[in-house]
This record gives structure tokens, sequence and C-alpha cells, in this order.
């Protein structure tokens, strides 16, 4: 787009005027932001338009990522950098007195997921559009997002994210594009006149889907891919409309707030709605679509490719069944040739309690179409399979049993394509979880790895580190990670060393004064920033953390001279409302926090600050200044992990167990340049095997473990009282179910180790380089670029070494 300062200043002001009805003078920067959204979105329009025209009049494969969170963070100066203007509009808005910073912090941010996995699904979009894959996000509009955390006397309450109270200047509404959803009531199959089944639907509830759209803007190449988003409302006239304000108020509530529960399934009815809401919507726009290029539906499987992350929109399955064969008129065997090839499912979890499964009475009773085909496609299934695989492996396959519907083996059943989301998590797949589906169906099994967009993650969020790669091995890392590597060259140069030390120092001291102007907490930017940055999880194991910060805080104690480098403990980290025991440790962390920052005997050798309401525009803020990153997950339980390799990739050294991707980030950086510890997943396992793990012995052969863990009840830390026996008895009466005991003695090793190799700054910078130059290879773009290759069939139009 050709666009000089000029012309920007002005179109800026006018649109302010235009929108708003002032000048710059008076605008607020909410104001501000806006306008300058209004304007970035018209100057998108062309390419939104010609994008879409060209896949339909070139009629290219395209891609659907269905996906029940999308967490895209701040859309303004993402898109300022990918159409070439953020320069520019930069200057210009400083010649008008006005800060982007600031309009940037403006921006409301559109917490529609609760964590890895709709973080993930955004750095798809942004990766999709930026190597011209042609993909379209499909997902649910929010009318509440995640809820905001506040901590109250050290407890986390939640309150609601009404992201939207303003209007979201991205999203065009597309009324005309809506589409119907029924759910309830009876279907009967009757026989038509040429003796087809066809369903008769009675009573069912009608729901209007309408969608709203998002450009989804690549870097620099023309291209603006589509994130649809549903929001359900009532329907305006004729059937299915609602007569009482009850009735309506009933169907806004399917989107009306995200599910904050990550792991805990619960099957609830209203999560149910929201899955076959946001599914049957995208797949009737879909056949709509395709319907418009005029050819025999056999050939779908050429022209859409569908991805269910996660088992959330696995209705997707069933759904294109109904419409192949209802609307559509083709056979079963027809309809489900076509749909295994269409569908492609993602693994996110191997923690059995967060394994989708619908009681079937639901599914009867609120989807009775969806029961019906569900039904015939586990019959058929047991009915191939049990001559091939014999009786015993057909029942524990199955879809349907014991009353329940399996998400996860519909989703395997019901595509061509299963995948995993790190080399350790899809083998565990194949080899225990999974393992009976993984015999039925051996090729449908691969991994790919995740990734992370790494021009939101260096380019914007850590500017000066960008300026630093530019410096040293030119302008190419910016459209081809991979050529990150060549910093390696650079291991050496002290001139180098020294820049980047000099940005991180910059980055500690920005984010030190947001501590104490937003918390009052004085930090010191020459300590190690350790950062620990994800939900809370009992499997994530903060707890450990923070056990060996007491251990650390009662060393200081003992000897408030010991030879301790300075450290700063980063945590941010939601748990689930409903999640009693991952709020206890919340509340230990903050009266750790309490205790030892005010302690003036430690001389300030040691911090905990607990930041607020952790989401991506924070990540942002934390991880371009951290040291040290603390991916400390019980080897298994961690299927990829996406922060590890956003803070590998801003040059801090990470602490690590061998879980998740952690594994190829080891194979990446190298062992030298990597803290590991713990247990592996063969001696999880071995664990698990011979029932022979005693936390109690533990605790009382090991005298460190034993004072820490003594701290928790016996009044050393202030206002635990409850939370500090629930805890203990956690660890000692039932067990330990993450090994935090076992693996201890090791990790606080691992710290020591941490605070010996930041002492020589020469060695750690070192480090720190090699890391940077380690993590393109974790770039979503090169992940997006796999699954276009490998699993959906897709061409892509943009160059990528
Ligand atoms: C399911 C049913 C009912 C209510 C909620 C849910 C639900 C919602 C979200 C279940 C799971 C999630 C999210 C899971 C998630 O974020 N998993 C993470 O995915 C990342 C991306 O692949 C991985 O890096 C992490 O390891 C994994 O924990």
């Amino acid at each position: 787009m050709e666009l000089t300062k000029k012309r920007f200043k002005e179109d800026f002001q006018r649109t302010l005027k235009e929108v708003f009805a002032i000048d710059i003078e008076e605008a607020s920067a909410f104001e501000q932001y806006f306008s300058l959204g209004r304007l970035v979105k018209a100057y998108t329009s062309d390419e939104w338009q010609r994008t879409n025209k060209r896949y339909l009049e070139k009629q290219v494969k395209q891609v659907y990522y269905f996906s029940i969170e999308f967490l895209p963070g701040h859309l303004l100066k993402s898109n300022l950098l990918n159409l070439s203007i953020l320069k520019l509009v930069r200057e210009g808005l400083s010649e008008l007195g006005i800060s982007l910073e600031k309009l940037e912090d403006a921006e409301p941010d559109p917490a529609l997921g609760n964590g890895g996995l709709g973080r993930l699904a955004a750095c798809f979009m942004d990766s999709m559009a930026s190597t011209g894959i042609p993909g379209n996000g499909n997902g649910i509009r929010y009318r509440y997002g995640l809820f905001k955390q506040k901590f109250l006397n050290g407890y986390q309450v939640e309150l609601p994210e009404n992201w939207l109270r303003n209007g979201n200047v991205w999203e065009v509404r597309k009324e005309n594009k809506g589409v119907t959803i029924k759910f309830g009531g009876t279907v009967t199959l009757i026989q038509d006149k040429i003796g087809k089944l066809k369903p008769v639907y009675e009573n069912s509830e009608i729901i209007l889907a309408v969608p709203y759209d998002i450009p989804m803007i690549g870097y620099k190449n023309n291209i603006a891919n589509n994130l649809r988003l549903w929001s359900a409302e009532s329907p305006l006239h004729g059937e299915g409309e609602y007569s009482t304000e009850e009735q309506r108020e009933d169907v806004k509530r399917i989107t009306e707030v995200l599910y904050p529960d990550d792991s805990n399934y619960e099957g609830q009815l209203l999560r149910l709605k929201q899955e076959y809401f946001f599914v049957s919507a995208g797949i009737q726009s879909i056949v709509r679509h395709y319907k418009k290029l005029h050819l025999p539906f056999d050939q779908m499987p050429e022209k859409i490719a569908v991805h269910i992350n996660d088992t959330h929109p696995t209705l997707c399955i069933p759904e294109l069944m109904r419409i192949l064969m209802d609307e559509e008129n083709l056979s079963w065997e027809v309809a489900w040739d076509i749909t295994v090839k269409v569908m492609s499912y993602t693994n996110h979890t191997i923690m059995a309690e967060a394994l989708e499964k619908w009681s079937e009475d639901m599914i009867k009773l609120w989807l009775p179409r969806m029961y019906q085909i569900i039904c015939e496609i586990n019959r058929r299934y047991v009915e191939t399979m049990r001559p091939l695989h014999g009786e015993e492996l057909v029942q524990r396959t199955m879809i349907i049993r014991d009353g329940y519907i399996k998400m996860a083996h519909l989703a395997i059943i019901g595509s061509h394509s299963t995948n995993g989301v790190a080399k350790l998590h899809s083998d565990l797949l194949k080899e225990k979880v999974l393992h009976d589906l993984y015999t039925v169906y051996p090729m449908r099994f691969n991994n790919k790895t995740n990734g992370i967009a790494q021009r939101r993650w260096v380019q914007l969020a850590n500017e000066d580190l960008a300026k630093v790669l530019d410096e040293t091995i030119g302008l190419g890392w910016r459209r081809n990670p991979s050529e990150m590597t060549m910093l390696k060259a650079f291991q050496n140069d002290e001139a180098v060393l020294a820049k980047l030390d000099k940005v991180k120092l910059k980055n500690k001291m920005h984010f030190t004064a947001y501590v104490e102007e937003e918390m009052g907490i004085k930090i010191n930017p020459k300590a190690i920033f350790d950062v620990q940055i994800k939900r809370l999880h009992a499997y994530k194991r903060q707890l450990m953390n923070v056990l060996e910060i007491i251990g650390t805080y009662l060393e200081l104690k003992d000897n408030p001279d010991a030879d301790i480098y300075p450290r700063v403990h980063i945590f941010g980290a939601k748990a689930a409302p409903s999640y009693t025991y991952a709020k206890q440790i919340i509340k230990l962390m903050n009266s750790v926090a309490t205790l030892i920052n005010n302690d003036k005997t430690i001389q300030d050798k040691l911090k905990l600050v607990f930041i607020e309401n952790y989401g991506v525009s924070l990540a942002e803020k934390i991880i371009p200044a951290a040291d040290v990153s603390e991916q400390i997950s019980l080897a298994t339980k961690e299927a990829s992990g996406t922060s590890n390799m956003k803070l590998m990739l801003n040059g801090a050294i990470t602490v690590a167990t061998l879980d998740g991707a952690n594994v190829e980030i080891r194979d990446s950086v190298g062992s030298d340049n990597i803290v590991l510890f713990g247990l592996t997943e063969e001696e999880v396992y071995q664990y698990y095997h011979d029932r022979n793990y005693n936390a109690k012995e533990i605790y009382e052969t090991d005298p460190k473990i034993h004072r820490i863990l003594n701290a928790l009840i016996d009044g050393t830390i202030p206002g635990i009282q409850d939370e500090g026996h629930d805890i203990f008895d956690s660890l000692i009466l039932h067990n330990d179910e993450y090994f935090v005991l076992k693996d201890f003695s090791d990790y606080a090793e691992a710290k020591k180790k941490i605070d010996l190799l930041y002492s020589n700054r020469q060695a750690w910078n070192k480090m720190s380089l090699l890391n940077i130059a380690s993590a393109g290879h974790f770039s979503s773009d090169y992940t997006v670029l796999r699954y276009a290759e490998d699993i959906w069939d897709v061409e892509h139009f943009t160059k990528i070494k």
C-alpha cells in the first residue's frame, strides 16, 4: 500500500472527526485508538476483499481451523507491522503529539481463550496469513472473555471481562451470512418418494448464528485471511421466533461466556450447546461456500480441509455427515468417504480428566439427529473392525460405551489424521493414551510440534532485540526465522553479546517500572528475573517453584550474608474458578510474596512478584524481560508448552524437565545451554507401574524438605492456616500426585546452577544468544507449513525458506 505520512495524518484526523466528531486534543486514548483501528481496517479492506476473491476465482483449497478458543491479543500494532506502515504511523502520530504506545494500551485484549490452546490457534491464524495458506478461523464470539483476575487479601477473585463494552473495531458483522441451528425436539426418519430416509424435525428450538469476521493480515504479502466468530441471536421472524424475554435471554446465553476451565471436564449442557452451535454454523457456511464452486460433492476433499482443534469441535464430523446426507442427498458411504478425507484432529492433552465424553442421554435429548448419526458411525465401526481386531479391542476403542460418547474416539475414527503437539506427546499418544486406536489406524497418527508467531513475540514485543538481530545478521530472519541460526556465528563476539545484555537490561528496567507503578513493589533490574507464566495447575508444579523459594528464604534467614545472587521470581497464572487446590496455591504464593518482599533482613536478595490477570498483553511485557524460563511440569504431563518457546526466543535460559517440547528445545539449543533436572518419562511410568512412590518417606528423611514443608503449617508463613494444611496434606497424606518432592532436590540443584551461571555474565550472554539463535526453528510459520503439506494438502502462496 502506498501511503505517505502526510496522507496518513490527514486520514487519521478525518477519521477521528467522522467517528467521534472531535479533534485530536479532545480525544481520549481510546477514541484515538478506535479511530486509528477504523482507519487501518479501511486500509486493509482492499487486501481482504481481493484475497477472498482470488481464493474463490482460483478455486484454491481452503483450510477451516475450528477452535472453541482464540487468543489473538492486541491487533493494532501487529496489523501496522504486517501492512508495512508501523514506522510511518508511529512517526505520523508522534508529529501529532500522540504516542502509539498509549493507543496500543487502550486496545481491549480479546481473552477468548484459556491459555496454550487458544493462543496456538491465534499464532496459527497469523502464520497461515503470513505464509499465504488459504486459511479461515472458525470460533465463538464470546460476549465475555476469560474472567479478570484480582487478588483480594491474596485470594483470587474473578470479575467479568467485558471486552466488547466499547465495541470491537476490527470486526465486521455479516448478518446476511447468518445460519440457523436446531436444538432439542424430535427427529423421525421418514421414507420419501424415492425410498430415501429423510429426517422430519418437530418442536426444535431454532437459534440464529450471526458471523463477525476479523481480517487476519499476512506479513507484508497483500493477503488477509478471515477469522469468523459466531454470535447466538434469536431468529427475527417466522420459524422459531421467540415471544418471551426469558427465551431470548436463553438464546444469548449460548455465546455469553467462555468456560474458564481448561482441564477438568464437566459435562454441562451449555458447553455442549456452544460446541454444536459454532460447529454447525461453521460447517453450514462451508457447504454454502462450496456450492458456489459448482463442483460435485465427491470433490469436496480437494477444496476443503476442516481442522478440529482438540475434541471441542468434534461434532464437525457428524454435522458434515448430516448435511451431505439429509440436505445434499448423498449416500452414507459417499458422505463418510468425503468426511474422513476432509477432517483432521489435534490432541492437546494426555490428562484423563480432560478427555471429553458426553452422556448419551444428553446428546439424544438436545442433538437428536447428531445422536442418530453418531450411533450409526459407532455401529459401522464395530461391525467392520470386529472381524479384523477382535471383540476386546473393539470394545475398548468404540465411540459409545457405558452410556458415554467419547469424543476423542469419534475424532480419530471420523478423520484421516490425528496429531500430538510435540514429539514426546505424539509418541505417548501412540504408546499409551490412544494405543488401542493406534493399532487400528497406525497411519493416521503423526506429530506436529507446536510453534509460536515470531513476529508477535520478537518483532512486536521486543523491538530492541529485533534491531540487534537486524544489525547482526541482516533482515532476512524477519521473513525466514530459520535465518536466526546465523546468530550462532557471533557467540563469541563481545560487541554483540554486550548489545544483547544491554537490550535485556533495558527490558528489565521497563518491566521494573511497570511493577513499581502497578504493584508498588520495588525490584532490582540487576537481579535474576526468573519467570513462570502459565495457567495454574498441579501438574505444572508452580508449587515446587514456591517451595524452592521458601527454602532459599529460610537459608537467607539463617545466614543473611549467604552468597546468593539476587533473584526476582515473577509469576503469572489464573486458576479455574472451581479448582480449589490451584486457588490455595495462589494464596500460598501471595502470602510468601508478602512475607519475603517485606522482610528487610534478607537485603532484597529475594522477591516474589505475582502479576494479576496474566494474559497475552502482559506476556508481551514480561517475556522480553525474562532471564530464566521455568518449564517444570512432571515429565509426560505437559503436551507441548509454548511459553517455553517464547521465552527462549527472547533469550531466557530454560530450567526444565524433559517434558513436552522441552525435549526438542534441548535438542535444538544443546544440553549445555539449558538446565535440565527431574524424572524422565520412563522413570515416571516405572513408578506408576511399581506403585512404589512414597512422598512421606522423602519428607521424613530429607531435612531440607522437612523444614520447608513444616513452614507451610507452623505459622512461618502468615495467613495460610487452612491452605498450608491442605497443601501439606496433598503432598504427605495423598502421596504427592505430581512427584513434587521426588524432583525437588534435583530442582533446587538446578536453581543453584543458574545462580552460578548467571554470575559469569559473558558465559550467560553466550548461552542467551544461542537460545535466541536456536528459536527460529519453533516458528509457527514452519508448523503450519507442515500441517499444510502433511495433513491439509493445501498450497501456500508466500515464499518461506
Ligand atoms: C473442555 C471441556 C469443557 C470445558 C473446557 C474444556 C477445555 C478448554 C480448554 C479443555 C482444555 C482446554 C485447553 C487446553 C490447553 O490449552 N492445552 C495446552 O495446549 C497447548 C497447545 O497445544 C500445549 O502447549 C499445552 O501443553 C497444553 O496444556
